[in-house]
């Protein structure tokens, strides 16, 4: 009876010994970090170290990316893909499909803890929260790109590479959906925008507000999205090899109906007004949204505004239109969010749920 009081005792002495080992080496170990490389400016070449505008994006390879900032060694075991080397003006549905699924492998292997996306910033608002609504994982998913070249003096590409490596490293950034991180500040992938033309400090989440800072090599989060995202969400384009097709119809003072009669013959299943104000349909071309409604074809009722609430029965009666309005994404989210809907449903009640939802 002694012996196998003490053999007991010994066995979970041994274990108790082997947990805190396993532990400590996990503390001791850095992360596991894929960076998938795309192009764009932070892959950009200029003439000389002061063009910082009229280079070329796209030129520089991942490998050499990791080699210019060796103090990624540092903060995060990396390794790197080039998955494509496009200027993001040139992202396509394609890419987003073939970015995301490569996304989700990789986040199913125990041995990666987070994925960095390299990115033109022209649209890494937009495929950011395409990756938002698709990843099937709770571990960090951070996209990143430069406004400067990796060519020009301060260029901007090696410490916000540095940074979203480190972010995407962080324990603190496991299930915050996805996130964008330059010029030192972490956003969240469905609020911020490209909002300066040129400048370093262009994505905010202008009222919104961002989601953290890196500072002193660490991410620091001060808020979370209240709105769904990856592991929660009702999307899967695991089996899909294309998207329904969505356009934009822009508004202006004196619009006609003929973009929006062209997207439609052009073959749109979905159309996102964007409109004037909060949404404002002008007279000339309601006939031709409701007539696409008649067709089949959802309207999403949006705003170039850029900030704010676009409420429903608010400046249209949507009820009547049967119409969908887009809470407080803008025409090129709400366009993301109408594409994987209608990968779903044509009903417009449950899209307008998950408008409210993502
Ligand atoms: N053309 C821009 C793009 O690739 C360059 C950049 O800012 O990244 O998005």
């Amino acid at each position: 009876m002694f012996l196998k009081i003490v053999r007991t005792w010994f066995a979970l002495c041994l274990m108790t010994l082997l947990a805190a080992s396993a532990q400590a080496q996990t503390a001791a170990r850095l992360p596991n970090v894929v960076i998938l490389a795309t192009g764009g400016t932070i892959a950009g070449t200029g003439a000389t170290s002061t063009t910082t505008v009229g280079y070329t994006a796209a030129k520089v390879g991942v490998d050499d990316l990791i080699k210019a900032v060796p103090e990624l060694k540092q903060v995060a075991n990396v390794t790197g893909e080039q998955v494509f080397q496009i200027a993001s003006e040139n992202m396509s549905n394609e890419h987003w499909l073939t970015l995301a699924k490569r996304v989700n492998t990789l986040l199913a292997k125990p041995d990666v803890d987070g994925i960095v996306i390299t990115h033109g910033t022209d649209t890494i608002e937009e495929t950011a929260y395409f990756l938002d609504l698709v990843v099937k994982s709770r571990k960090p998913v951070v996209v990143v790109g430069a406004m400067r070249p990796s060519t020009a003096i301060s260029a901007d590409g090696p410490i916000n590479l540095y940074n979203a490596v480190l972010t995407a490293g962080s324990p603190d950034a496991v299930g915050k959906g996805v996130l964008v991180v330059l010029n030192d500040q972490i956003n969240a992938a469905r609020d911020v925008s490209k909002t300066n033309t040129t400048t370093t400090d262009t994505f905010k989440a202008t009222e919104l507000g961002l989601l953290g800072y890196v500072v002193g090599n660490k991410a620091h989060f001060y808020r979370a999205s209240t709105r769904k995202h990856t592991v929660d969400t009702e999307f899967d384009v695991s089996n899909l090899s294309a998207l329904p097709q969505v356009d934009i119809a822009y508004t202006y003072a004196n619009v006609g109906p003929t973009a929006v009669n062209a997207l439609v013959a052009a073959g749109a299943k979905g159309l996102i007004h964007a409109g004037v104000g909060d949404g404002s349909l002008p007279n000339k071309v309601r006939p031709a949204l409701s007539a696409a409604r008649e067709k089949g074809v959802i309207i999403v009722r949006a705003s170039r505004v850029g900030q704010g609430i676009v409420a429903r029965n608010g400046e249209a009666n949507d009820d009547q239109l049967d119409f969908v309005v887009a809470d407080t994404l803008n025409p090129q989210k709400a366009r993301i969010l109408l594409m994987l809907a209608l990968t779903k449903t044509n009903s417009t009640k449950e899209i307008q749920r998950m408008f409210y939802t993502y």
